[in-house]
């Protein structure tokens, strides 16, 4: 935007610039998100997202994740997973969920509404609580079958960082970590086809994750790199 437009500013940003939605979303926000909130406010907030969820279908399991689940003071933003111990009544759940959450009037803004990967959904958007003097937060929400709610907790748990390294000792042994499934590896000729296909590993709980990397288990408190 400097060498191109000239722009310098936050408000030549919103004066001038042409902006896609998400950006302007940001950019309405700006002074909000810039605050972490304290994690009592994210509790709120997933509770809230709980409520919804169990109005809709008794035996929704919601979890808060991210910075949240590793125990951090304040928080960028809120992770919520939702899945159901069933293993088939999460279907149907994500546009319903976030329908209710709408009507509330507790979301206020989308950025994705809905990134489809597999058998997951995931919604990126804005939420706030009631009330007078509440900020605007940003709140991911991510709906996955039970058969991958382990790997799908470890993952939206995190951090970042400690997902790569994880993914990349999993690399070193065979193996292949994702959101989805704990895999042996895919094996590929020299000519980059196909040996054979990796098969998925039996990780009820993030902790045969570890078991099956050969790791200690390890606290979210204790994922923080
Ligand atoms: N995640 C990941 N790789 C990324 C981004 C995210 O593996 N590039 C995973 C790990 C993160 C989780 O998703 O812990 C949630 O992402 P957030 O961006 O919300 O990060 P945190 O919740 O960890 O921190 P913050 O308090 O800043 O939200
Ligand atoms: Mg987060
Ligand atoms: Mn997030």
């Amino acid at each position: 935007w400097v060498p191109l437009c000239g722009f310098r500013t936050l408000d030549d940003i919103r004066t001038k610039a042409t902006l896609t939605s998400q950006q302007a979303v940001g950019l309405k926000h700006y002074a909000d998100f810039l605050e972490r909130m304290p994690r009592e406010e994210a509790a709120e907030i997933e509770q809230t997202v709980r409520q919804a969820a169990l109005a809709l279908k008794p035996g929704l399991v919601c979890v808060a994740c991210g910075s949240y689940r590793r125990g951090k003071a304040t928080c960028g933003d809120v992770d919520v997973l939702v899945t159901h111990p069933d293993g088939h009544s999460h279907r149907g759940v994500f546009n319903k969920l976030l329908d209710s959450l709408r009507r509330s009037g507790f979301l206020t803004d989308d950025l994705v509404s809905q990134e489809d990967n597999g058998e997951q959904k995931k919604y990126l958007g804005v939420c706030r609580l009631p009330g007078p003097a509440q900020r605007h937060r940003r709140l991911d929400i991510i709906v996955v079958p039970y058969r991958e709610f382990a790997c799908a907790l470890l993952y939206f748990t995190g951090s970042a960082h400690f997902n790569r390294s994880m993914r990349a000792l999993a690399k070193t042994k065979g193996m292949s970590l994702s959101e989805h499934a704990l895999s042996s590896a895919v094996v590929r000729g020299s000519g980059g086809a196909k040996v054979s296909s990796g098969h998925t590993l039996p990780t009820p709980t993030e902790r045969d994750v570890f078991i099956q990397l050969g790791l200690p288990y390890r606290e979210p408190s204790e994922r923080d790199w």
